[in-house]
């Protein structure tokens, strides 16, 4: 690999992994060709602009940018190492859509040379690393490309997921650990000495079907447990009892740590990467798929709730409040609370009020419904009906005067009131 200085990467996808990702490369002093399908992208980065809401981004951007060390194009150039970010979605049947990450293959294989490392993010099932490194070998007879772990080969390919949380990426890029799956050593061992670029945290070795089945078993394992706190909070509402309370003395056991239950898992990585490992093993992964089946269920239960209090209140007005998928965010991206937004709207139309303070126009799914976008504010002066959907700083700040004398649907148990804590402590 050449001097730090002049070693040249090439990002595919400038995503909400591949920007960050390629920013945070540039700033180490490499040179990056981040590459992108829309000509828009392409065009908004190459102005030290950003496409995404992510804090800090658009600083550093600007900055690499500028200092040239980050462009952006259509097309891949030839690179030393080739990092693909770029999105692996479901099927409407829930099979996984690797479409991108081949495409993506293409895109680099005519500017692929001896030496070079590949390295796929993305998240996806077992075994697509390998179909990566076919799909190079077919359109690259002239290159060897390693099979086994001893294997020593022209180009190296490498697995290492991302587990970046969205919010947090600038910081969580540099101080997580990274799980570096090789498909040989030696392919590890090229992308641990990468990462060391611009990772702090610890760089683990190992194969690159195993990093892959590491990225979904991370996912799930938070999407079952969210769906046990989910399940919880139903149970709770048929025997009366107050779930948030339940689960925070639950949590004074020094073994319990249960999470919070809300309107459903939303985001681009937690609701879609458990049907990843059902789809390889459907018949042993059923309690991964019951709690998809669970968390995405809570979506309806929150709505027919929500609705089952307008209904009480008729003509009052209904206030919406949170769109994103989690707090203090502007990502709406597979958000339970835009789902039972838009059902409501359907259901109530110009009786409801969207509250999301993070944007500033409302997405297409409310055309034709009547509902309006509406400050925090103006939504609490008007609407009898409040239904919490997201537990943004802004509604924690809504005092109970605020609340009083309105029918509420707080699906975050951001208001509940705690009861007295009797502290026995010394
Ligand atoms: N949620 C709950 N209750 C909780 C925690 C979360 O209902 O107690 C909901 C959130 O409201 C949201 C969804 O789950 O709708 C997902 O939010 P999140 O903050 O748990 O995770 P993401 O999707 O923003 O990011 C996840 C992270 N994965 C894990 O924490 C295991 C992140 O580290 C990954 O990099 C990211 O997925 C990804 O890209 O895969």
């Amino acid at each position: 690999m050449p001097a730090e200085a002049q070693l040249r990467v090439g990002v595919i996808g400038l995503g909400y992994i591949g920007l960050p990702t390629a920013a945070v490369i540039a700033r180490t002093g490499a040179r990056v060709i981040g590459v992108d399908v829309s000509q828009r992208v392409v065009d908004t980065i190459n102005r030290g602009e950003i496409h995404i809401e992510e804090a800090n981004l658009d600083a550093l951007v600007h900055q690499v940018v500028s200092s040239g060390h980050l462009t952006a194009a259509r097309t891949p150039e030839p690179c030393d190492v080739f990092v693909i970010a770029v999105p692996t979605p479901f099927h409407d049947d829930h099979r996984p859509d690797i479409s991108y990450v081949l495409a993506a293959a293409d895109a680099i294989a005519p500017v692929l040379k001896r030496g070079d490392l590949v390295i796929l993010e993305s998240t996806s099932p077992v075994g697509t690393t390998e179909g990566m490194r076919d799909r190079l070998a077919a359109a690259r007879p002239d290159l060897s490309f390693p099979h086994g772990w001893d294997d020593a080969a022209d180009v190296a390919i490498a697995y290492c997921p991302e587990r970046v949380l969205p919010g947090k990426i600038l910081h969580e890029l540099v101080a997580n650990d990274r799980s570096i799956g090789g498909i040989g050593r030696s392919c590890a061992d090229r992308a641990v000495a990468f990462y060391r670029h611009f990772v702090e945290g610890e760089c683990i070795v190992t194969t690159a079907r195993t990093a892959e089945m590491c990225k979904l078993v991370e996912n799930s394992f938070r999407d079952v447990n969210i769906a046990f706190a989910n399940e919880l909070s139903i149970v709770c509402d048929t025997l009366k009892l107050d779930v948030w309370e339940v689960i925070r003395l639950a949590n004074r056991h020094p073994r319990v740590n249960i999470l919070q239950p809300g309107p459903g898992v939303g985001g681009h990585c937690i609701a879609v990467d458990p049907w990843f490992i059902v789809h390889s093993d459907p018949a042993n992964a059923r309690l991964i798929r019951t709690a998809r089946e669970v968390n995405d269920g809570k979506i309806d239960y929150s709505f027919d709730r929500a609705a089952a209090l307008a209904e009480s209140a008729p003509g009052a007005k209904i206030a919406c409040l949170g769109l994103a998928f989690k707090p203090n965010i502007d990502d709406l991206r597979e958000s339970p609370a835009l789902r039972v937004a838009q059902l409501l709207a359907e259901r109530f139309g110009e009786r409801v009020r969207l509250v999301e303070p993070h944007i500033d126009t409302l997405p297409r799914a409310f055309e034709g419904t009547g509902a309006q976008l509406a400050p925090l504010d103006a939504a609490l002066a008007e609407c009898d009906v409040l239904v919490l959907l997201v537990d943004h700083d802004a509604f924690k700040a809504v005092s109970p005067a605020q609340r009083a004398g309105k029918l509420v649907h707080d699906s975050r148990g951001i208001w509940t009131e705690a009861r007295a804590v009797i502290s026995t402590g010394g």
